[in-house]
């Protein structure tokens, strides 16, 4: 499958050339079951192909259906049972999908398929499912990431001294985080020149997906493990040091600051996680970064990633549908298209149409914390989040949309919702300085959405959050607000919630 591309990847692992034919498919269903950002299909079906391609150059059958090709019925079911029938095998050996709708699609072949089903477990994550169930079982009140990557930390020996953590202290985020200033410089991206393979990929897109979000060129991925490999060591190179400084900070022009650009490499299966943390440790060990930087960066893979993916194995099929703020409102159509006056999420919009592409506080605190504070329905939220981005996989975006960013798991993921004023986008970011909306008003035509909306949004949810000892005191600050300064900001979010369109009957 498409993000499945590894060497070491667990069907391949008792294969034999001489025997033995890999089977790929490209199949509309899987571009369109969301309809994907034009880049993000350009990027699966290119490094599909150059997978192929060097399965081949190694001596490998590679039975391989590409989508235009005009006997392709469109969707793995089809294609998986032709290409049985085609090649009559003894067994067809897969490894388990990403993704909880595809698994239930494998377990199906099980009986459909006229050919016995190897399911084998995807043990490409540092953490097996088995191993974070064992982790979440083990009489916690809350699964809470922090402890999870305490324990991976001296499950892996990654900067560990002994049974200790190096430097004394297991998270450096407090000297992480900062904005940035002026006079910084940014290292350039690593970007790679399509081959003929991708130029031929790119012009079947354009061609097959004109309607999808997003622009498709410049393409500038990689899209082999070699290709992968090059953009990990130039983030290393050049960008490392920064990386924790800055991690949070915005800037309307610069889209990628001194982040690693690998989530999608890492999700296709393009570059191996520890092998990633380890290079990061390495490099610490050799002096280039900061501890603080490195342990910045292998918390985001050791931790996070493989925290959200236990998780979402964990709490599928449910999870899909968790509303706990029951939010009602469908999300505004400028998602889409960017057309809005509030900069800081024109900024990011605007940025994921060209590029696929934003930072996590640009998600979380841009884009995520405005659908919370606004109360959109999460499983639109999360529809736009798996569809607009190059690095959206069901199993890493549902968690990180559903729980982290709009609090729909009621609480599970995170201890309290990611909801700010326009404060804080002042204070992280330059965005604030063009808008339209000035970010220092509380009310009013010219005030800044956010400001007003966050305490609508704690109003809205007092019965569930009040009692969150993270939230007391925002409660409290509101409570303590003169009664007419209370009425204001409530009516302005009431105008502006107005118009900001159709909600369920239900809200
Ligand atoms: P860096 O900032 O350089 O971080 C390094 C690596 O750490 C990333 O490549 C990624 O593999 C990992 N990482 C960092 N944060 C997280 C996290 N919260 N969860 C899992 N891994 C993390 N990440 C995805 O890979 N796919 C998604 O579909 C996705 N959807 C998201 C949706 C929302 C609403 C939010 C708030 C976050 C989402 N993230 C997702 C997490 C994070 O935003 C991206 O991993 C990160 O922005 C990718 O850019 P980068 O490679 O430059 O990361
Ligand atoms: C996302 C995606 C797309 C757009 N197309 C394909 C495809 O044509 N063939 C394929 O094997 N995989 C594709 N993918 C990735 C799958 O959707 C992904 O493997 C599942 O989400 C994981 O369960
Ligand atoms: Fe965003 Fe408000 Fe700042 Fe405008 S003033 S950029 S809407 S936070």
């Amino acid at each position: 499958m498409g993000d499945q591309l590894s060497p070491k990847l667990s069907a391949l692992g008792g294969a034999d050339k001489a025997r033995d034919t890999i089977f790929m498919c490209e199949v509309a269903a899987e571009a369109t079951y969301v309809k994907h950002h034009k880049k993000k299909m350009a990027l699966i079906f290119a490094a599909m192909r150059a997978f192929a391609d060097g399965l081949r150059a190694q001596g490998w059958q590679v039975d391989y259906v590409t989508l235009d090709d005009p006997d392709n019925g469109g969707s793995f079911d089809t294609e998986v049972a032709r290409a049985v029938a085609r090649r009559r095998p003894a067994a067809l050996i897969t490894t388990k999908a990403s993704e909880y709708r595809v698994l239930q699609m494998q377990r199906a072949w099980c009986e459909s398929l006229a050919c016995t089903v190897h399911l084998l477990e995807d043990d490409r994550f540092i953490c097996s499912t088995a191993r974070f169930n064992a982790w979440a079982d083990d009489g916690r009140k809350q699964l809470r990431m922090e402890f999870f990557y305490r324990d991976m930390r001296r499950f892996t020996g990654l900067l560990m001294d002994g049974d200790q953590p190096v430097g004394g202290q297991w998270n450096f985020d407090h000297d992480n985080r900062k904005p940035a200033k002026a006079g910084l410089s940014f290292p350039k991206v690593k970007r790679f020149p399509p081959s003929a393979s991708t130029q031929a990929v790119l012009g079947l897109v354009a061609s097959r997906f004109p309607d999808h979000f997003g622009d498709l060129e410049p393409f500038w991925f990689g899209v082999t493990a070699h290709d992968a490999q090059a953009s990990l060591d130039h983030f290393i190179d050049y960008a490392l040091p920064q990386f924790g400084d800055y991690q949070d900070a915005m800037l309307k022009d610069q889209k990628f600051l001194y982040h690693s650009l690998i989530s999608f490499y890492l999700n296709l299966g393009l570059l191996d996680p520890l092998d990633t943390c380890r290079a990061v440790e390495a490099a610490w060990r050799a002096g280039h970064c900061p501890l603080a930087a490195a342990e910045g960066f292998i918390r985001q893979i050791l931790g996070w990633r493989e925290y959200v993916r236990g998780l979402y194995w964990r709490e599928m099929p449910d999870y899909a549908a968790a509303n706990a703020l029951n939010a009602q409102r469908h999300l505004p159509d400028f998602y889409w298209t960017g057309d809005t006056d509030m900069t800081c999420l024109k900024s990011a919009i605007t940025q994921t149409k060209e590029e696929a592409y934003a930072h996590h506080i640009q998600r979380l605190m841009v884009t995520g914390n405005f659908a919370l504070l606004a109360g959109i329905k999460p499983d639109e939220v999360h529809e736009w989040y798996l569809a607009v981005y190059a690095d959206a996989f069901e199993w890493v975006e549902m968690p990180n949309t559903i729980g982290m960013s709009q609090f729909a798991d009621g609480g599970l993921l995170a201890s309290k919702p990611y909801a700010s004023s326009g404060a804080y986008i002042d204070r992280m970011s330059d965005y604030c300085a063009g808008c339209h909306y000035n970010v220092k008003e509380k009310s009013g035509s010219k005030a800044c959405p956010f400001n007003y909306l966050y305490w609508d949004f704690l109003v809205r949810h007092r019965e569930k959050l009040a009692n969150n000892p993270r939230m007391a005191m925002m409660y409290r600050t509101f409570d303590k607000m003169e009664p007419s300064k209370q009425k204001a900001v409530l009516e302005s979010a009431r105008v502006f919630l107005g118009a900001l369109g159709s909600v369920y009957p239900a809200f």
